[in-house]
């Protein structure tokens, strides 16, 4: 009895050893290994995808103006806001715009070529609240130049909490974008002219603002860089550009002070009734490889470099930089008191911007090292 329990353990072990055998075979066979740890980590990110749409060396030459990197970045996306574009979409927190502008040869289309780009997530035009009698952004006509489109921000009221003002251009969602060239035309009008007058400081006027990473994403790291106007004391006639970066205190759910840096330009006084080019150049990088450059060419006068900045573009305590995930590059964020400096004498804070165009750096960043 013995015995013939024995073969029958011996048979269904034999028969067990001979599937276990059979399956690691079959295994060799197909080219695999067992792994009983096979999981998606932070070690393996989703691969940066390949820019195929980037331009020729000859298109890139065509970039007026990008005389910083024009060889380490592409262009992607260039209007002037003329007909052919338009906004849409109008709602109590956003607005986008569509089209493509005629005036531009190539990468003229704001879904085609900025939305469409394998790196760019989605454009829009965020206001977080309020209605159109308080602030709107606006495709109009040139105040200098009736020939000529623009893109106007204004603010009547603080649209967000009866606190702050916010028309804002965003170009979130983006992946690996590790360093972005743009340029975009800007008229602070005469109403600026009340601003300068302010009775008080103003520390921030927010034109600019970029996001290595984002508060309102699960996102790790947060950190921003913001570009403010800003005015230095309550007697100053004059408005200057800061620029600052910022990590944000998780326990307390702020942007931290002090700051990570913050420059002042105390030279370069901002004009105010003339249209004035500026050029932006971001990399991503630390306090030795970390650049972001910040230049203005008032309309008929010459280049000034505002801010040459080398230092942290991302969080200093960041293990793996990933791009820059979120910008605004055309922005109008302020308080209620600069609101009611403007409106106080029945006018409206405005800004109006044009000739945007955006180059971003086209190769996989995955196999560039
Ligand atoms: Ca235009
Ligand atoms: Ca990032």
């Amino acid at each position: 009895m013995l015995f013939i329990s024995n073969l029958i353990a011996i048979y269904f072990l034999m028969k067990g050893m001979i599937y276990k055998i059979s399956f690691y075979l079959l295994l060799f066979f197909l080219g695999c290994k067992p792994n009983n740890n096979a999981k998606v980590t932070s070690d393996n990110p989703t691969p940066c995808p390949e820019n195929s749409k980037h331009p020729s060396k000859d298109l890139l030459g065509s970039l007026e103006g990008f005389d910083v990197q024009s060889d380490t970045t592409a262009l992607i996306f260039q209007t002037g806001f003329e007909p052919g574009t338009k906004i849409i979409n109008q709602n109590k927190n956003d607005a986008t715009i569509i089209g493509t502008d005629r005036t531009f040869k190539n990468w003229n289309n704001w879904k085609l070529h900025l939305e469409r780009n394998p790196k760019i997530g989605y454009f829009n035009i965020q206001y977080q609240g309020g209605n159109a009698n308080q602030r709107l952004a606006e495709i109009v006509p040139d105040p200098y130049d009736p020939n000529n489109n623009s893109l106007k921000f204004w603010i009547k009221e603080p649209n967000v909490d009866q606190d702050v003002g916010r028309v804002q251009a965003n170009i979130y969602n983006n992946k690996c974008i590790k360093k972005l060239d743009y340029s975009v035309r800007l008229l602070l009008p005469s109403e600026f002219n009340n601003v300068k007058k302010a009775p008080f400081r103003i520390k921030w006027l927010t034109l600019m603002e970029f996001w290595n990473n984002a508060n309102w994403e699960a996102e790790p790291n947060q950190f921003r860089i913001t570009v403010n106007l800003q005015k230095s004391s309550k007697s100053t006639d004059s408005l200057r550009i800061g620029i600052r970066s910022q990590i944000r205190d998780h326990k307390l759910n702020k942007w931290k002070d002090p700051h990570v840096w913050d420059y002042m330009n105390s030279t370069f006084a901002v004009p105010v009734g003339k249209w004035m080019n500026i050029e932006v150049h971001f990399v991503e990088g630390d306090d030795t490889s970390g650049r972001f450059i910040l230049s203005i060419t008032p309309e008929g006068g010459s280049k000034s470099v505002i801010h040459d900045i080398t230092n942290f573009t991302h969080h200093p305590n960041d293990p793996n930089p990933d791009g820059l995930s979120h910008f605004n590059p055309m922005k109008l964020y302020t308080s209620k008191e600069v609101i009611e400096q403007v409106t106080s004498t029945g006018s409206l804070l405005n800004v109006y911007w044009d000739d945007f165009r955006l180059a971003i750096s086209p190769e996989n960043i995955e196999s560039s090292d």
